[in-house]
């Protein structure tokens, strides 16, 4: 995306039939375009910055495209700091197509996507992590990512970013001081100082990057496999967590052929649950399948529920380390605890004992579930939801860690400082001071048209 001076042109709304529609335009033109096409319905009025004025938008040959209102929003105060316009349209598609074309004929540009909040960046009006909240706001599937994205967009990681280059400006500041003053007193006084904010700040980078699975689980909810032979209880053990009959049962083992995949709320935690065929060698193609694919889902789920048969008599012979769970977190199931006496089970592995038929031992399950995922219940503290930031905040620790084993081995001066540049520069990349251009694309051509 190269960051250009014409006028760009998106619907803001989503396609589609509905009560109105918004076609936005951003860049040194969109006031004369409008003028260009728009006829206030009282003859006196004039566009004023940010009023919305009723009236009508007309085309070359005197046609009305629609009856609209039009609002004209003068640079700098505005999303992009440039001039902007919007057109509050009715929501037909073929309408919104026309008014567009309209536009288009007169000079301005279909906007590439992102291309709105790019000029938002690089016009100085919102930084990088606040450009990645907006897409991560409009993508927010839940109520607490909602409130995650909201924090993000007020600024919450670019504050941690801030404070954080801070120190280590201050840090940079005493190594360069330690530098020029080598007399033992003053060496030994500096050197204390670094080492306390050297902690200081791991601790808050370490708290930080604790938070990146809570904040995907948060952003993303929780994916849960069900895993198991055939005929443990695995349909039943879904239908029971979302309170119907979804998958269908049967004491024929094979039942489930294909994943199902479902959405329930565990507390405030969003979670994904897929049912799986059961495990075990088939003949039958379409059995091997269903096989194939749950096994495939293990590495890519935050859970599995691994469920066994409590009345089976080879119980107390099982064995975990056989089921090819990855490095994915588990909880084995012990289903239709109503039909054996659980304190004779037998079994050296920890497990939760249930009944997917009387719903015994559920709930007990459900806080297994949650005890693995500490999701807090506010999310007034910084939570790393990107996978970028993530990355950057690692980056970070490394070089305050490389800093503070240089401290110790009593390196140059000149050594020492790299590292906090570096951090430093890294933390730039948060906030989008260092980062380059094909980042920069790779980042904004993710948003949708029109943001
Ligand atoms: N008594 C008892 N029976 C159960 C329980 N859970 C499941 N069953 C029975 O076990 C049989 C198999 O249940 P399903 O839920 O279909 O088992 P599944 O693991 O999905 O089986 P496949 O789809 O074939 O892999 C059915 O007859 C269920 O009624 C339980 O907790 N107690
Ligand atoms: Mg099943």
């Amino acid at each position: 995306m190269y960051f250009e001076k014409d006028t760009i042109i998106a619907p803001a709304t989503a396609v589609g039939v509905g009560a109105i529609s918004i076609i936005r335009l951003s860049g040194p033109d969109a006031y004369t375009f409008l003028g260009g096409c728009f006829t206030p319905f009282k003859e006196s009025t004039i566009l004023s910055s940010h009023h919305l004025t009723y009236g009508s938008i007309v085309d070359v040959e005197g046609n009305v495209l629609d009856q609209v209102m039009a609002v004209y929003m003068r640079a700098p105060a505005s999303f992009t700091c440039e001039d902007v316009v919007e057109v509050h349209c009715h929501a037909n598609p073929y309408i919104v197509k026309h008014i567009l074309n309209h536009f288009t004929s007169m000079g301005a540009r279909l906007a590439d996507p992102g291309e709105f909040s790019y000029r938002a960046f690089m016009n100085g009006r919102i930084d990088l992590s606040e450009a990645e909240a907006i897409a991560e706001l409009i993508e927010a599937g839940s109520d607490t990512s909602t409130r995650i994205a909201l924090q993000h967009l007020k600024g919450s990681m670019s504050a941690m970013a801030h404070e954080l280059r801070d120190q280590l400006f201050q840090m940079l500041v005493l190594v360069e001081a330690y530098l020029d003053f080598p007399e033992d007193e003053v060496e030994n006084v500096h050197i204390n100082m670094l080492n306390h904010s050297v902690d200081e700040i791991l601790k808050k980078v370490q708290a930080l990057l604790y938070t990146f699975h809570t904040g995907k689980v948060m952003r993303d909810g929780l994916s849960i496999l069900i895993l198991g032979k055939p005929n443990v209880g695995k349909s039943s053990l879904l239908n029971y967590f979302l309170g119907h009959d979804r998958a269908i049962v049967t004491e024929i083992p094979g039942t489930t052929r294909d994943f199902i995949e479902e959405h329930i709320t565990l507390g405030h935690l969003p979670v994904k649950l897929v049912d799986t065929a059961g495990l075990r060698d088939s003949t039958d193609i379409v059995e091997q399948t269903g096989v194939k694919q749950a096994l495939d889902k293990i590495k890519d789920v935050d859970l599995v529920l691994y469920v066994v048969d409590g009345t089976q008599p080879d119980i107390p012979n099982f064995d975990l380390d056989e089921v090819p769970l990855e490095s994915t977190p588990y909880i084995l199931v012990v289903n239709k605890c109503d039909k054996f006496d659980t304190n004779t089970l037998g079994l050296s592995h920890e497990y939760v004992c249930v009944s997917a038929v009387t719903g015994d031992g559920m709930e007990l399950l459900k806080d297994a579930i949650k005890a693995k995922f500490t999701v807090p219940e506010s999310v007034d503290s910084s939570v790393i939801t990107e996978q970028r930031h993530y990355d950057i905040f690692v980056q970070v620790k490394d070089e305050v860690y490389a800093f503070k084993a240089g401290l110790q081995q009593q390196l140059p001066g000149e050594f020492l400082a790299c590292h906090l540049r570096d951090a430093m520069s890294s933390l730039g990349r948060i906030t989008g001071e260092t980062v380059p251009e094909d980042i920069l694309n790779h980042i904004f051509t993710k948003f949708c048209v029109g943001k």
